[in-house]
């Protein structure tokens, strides 16, 4: 599958539309969910284009693990959460909706459930 230059996040890497940014290096960005399904919700993607995680390169799965990991451990302070989901969605069929790889980093209480999406 080929990448579109006009998917949603990379408008939002390019300027082109508005995102609340909490973290960038080199290779990634992170920034807030627009529809958190749990406080704290952000997402965290590399600069360089890539559709999702059967097209990465090592280089860019290795960067936005690095940076999964802060953003885990600074949310679960920031939020004093107890735990921290990391979930990730791959074409249409494996429930992937914006074509730019993306993790999600959700930091979690016990017994609180997601919020549904949307
Ligand atoms: P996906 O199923 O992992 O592809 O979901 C995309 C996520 O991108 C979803 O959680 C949306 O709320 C989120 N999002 C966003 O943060 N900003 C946007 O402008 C759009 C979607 I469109």
């Amino acid at each position: 599958m080929s990448y579109d230059n006009d998917n949603i996040f990379a408008k939002i890497l390019r300027g082109e539309i508005p995102s609340t940014r909490v973290y960038e290096d080199e290779e990634t960005l992170v920034f807030m969910d627009i529809m958190p399904r749990a406080d704290g919700h952000c997402l965290v993607i590399p600069k360089t284009p890539c559709r999702n995680i059967l097209d990465a390169a090592p280089g860019q799965m290795n960067a936005c693990m690095a940076t999964v990991q802060k953003i885990a451990r600074a949310v679960r302070e920031a939020f004093d959460a107890e735990g921290v989901t990391i979930q990730q969605f791959n074409e249409a069929a494996g429930g992937q909706e914006v074509f730019h790889l993306h993790f999600h980093v959700l930091p979690r209480r016990e017994g609180e459930s997601l919020r549904p999406p949307g």
